[in-house]
């Protein structure tokens, strides 16, 4: 090759390095880019995989650096993950509370530190007022309510004058296990043919809701009407267990859950489920813009629910789009 060429090649790269090394810098040469310190609960449930994998999506869309520590469904890791985002001096931290309680402490620290806390999914019970910014999630209460409506209708379609409900709830003291919960316990509250035989905690795993249900059958057997569950991966857990005592999900019993993952949707198509209450996981579009507020100096509003809807045998199912979790 020609020394020529060789001179304008050499330049031209020097140009590309120097155009591609000022992105994203600031006046004083640091990295302008935000840096948002997300601690996710785990991967216990589809739902959980399809939050993580869109808020990685929407970091990736909006040019967010983004520090992701996965808890494994604990706690303390998730508070560990914490105060290593603050050590890091993040922008802005965000988390997914695997329960409602003991996080005073170290929001303290983060508040201290002076960085903004955003909750994403679950919310908290804290002591000291202001120790997060916003609440990005679903209204659970409200999800409760929509699947005990169903339900009523449910009953006045069948005809029924009795209705034995067995409920298998999600983690305990988390925020979608105590509002789902009241919401659907408010709403049948008024019905005098509703009759809850027992709740037992299914942790939102497929293994424990099929535990769950293999005891319910040995306690209750065929008495048992309804099956309320809080998440798709213990209803799906359940389902075998009710097949294994010849009877039949959807008709022999009324099965209701909530998520709406392709796979649960996928058993409500089939007949095996009545009623799916939709929690989106899709939260990172709305969790990226907060956190650009919050870094611009921007007010943000405290909450943030997303619209949700009801799948149903009320309706033709086979019309439910891919749901992409
Ligand atoms: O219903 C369940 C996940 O917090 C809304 O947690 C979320 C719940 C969801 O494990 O599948």
């Amino acid at each position: 090759m020609g020394k020529r060429r060789h001179k304008l090649l050499l330049l031209l790269c020097i140009v590309l390095a120097t155009i591609i090394a000022g992105c994203g810098k600031s006046e004083d040469g640091g990295d302008s880019r935000l840096v948002l310190g997300f601690s996710q609960i785990g991967s216990e449930s589809a739902w959980r995989i399809g939050n993580t994998k869109d808020i990685e999506d929407q970091a990736a869309a909006y040019g967010i650096g983004l520090m992701f520590e996965n808890a494994n469904q604990k706690q303390e890791n998730q508070i560990a993950a914490i105060r290593r985002f603050i050590a890091y001096k993040v922008d802005v931290i965000a988390f997914s509370p695997v329960v409602e309680e003991g996080w005073d402490n170290v929001l303290k620290e983060a508040k201290d530190a002076g960085i903004p806390v955003i909750l994403v999914d679950r919310d908290i019970n804290t002591k000291e007022e202001g120790l997060t910014t916003c609440l990005i999630g679903a209204d659970f209460y409200r999800e409760g309510v929509m699947a005990a409506e169903y339900l009523i209708r449910k009953a006045d379609s069948l005809g029924l004058t009795y209705v034995n409900i067995v409920e298998i709830t999600g983690t305990a003291n988390s925020t979608p296990m105590r509002q789902r919960q009241a919401g659907f316990m408010d709403t049948i509250a008024g019905d005098p043919r509703m009759n809850v035989l027992e709740s037992v905690d299914g942790d939102f795993l497929k293994s424990r809701g099929a535990e769950c249900m293999k005891y319910f059958l040995g306690k209750y057997g065929d008495t048992i009407d309804v099956v309320f569950s809080h998440n798709d991966e213990m209803t799906i857990g359940a389902i075998p267990e009710i097949e294994k005592v010849n009877l039949k999900p959807g008709r022999d019993m009324i099965i209701i859950s909530i998520d709406g993952g392709q796979e649960a949707i996928d058993v409500l198509k089939e007949g095996k489920i009545n009623c799916i209450v939709e929690c989106t996981p899709k939260l990172g579009k709305e969790l990226m813009e907060t956190a650009l507020k919050l870094k611009n100096g921007e007010s943000v509003a405290a909450e943030i629910h997303p619209v949700e809807q009801v799948f149903s045998d009320e309706t033709d199912v086979s019309q439910i789009a891919p749901r992409g979790y």
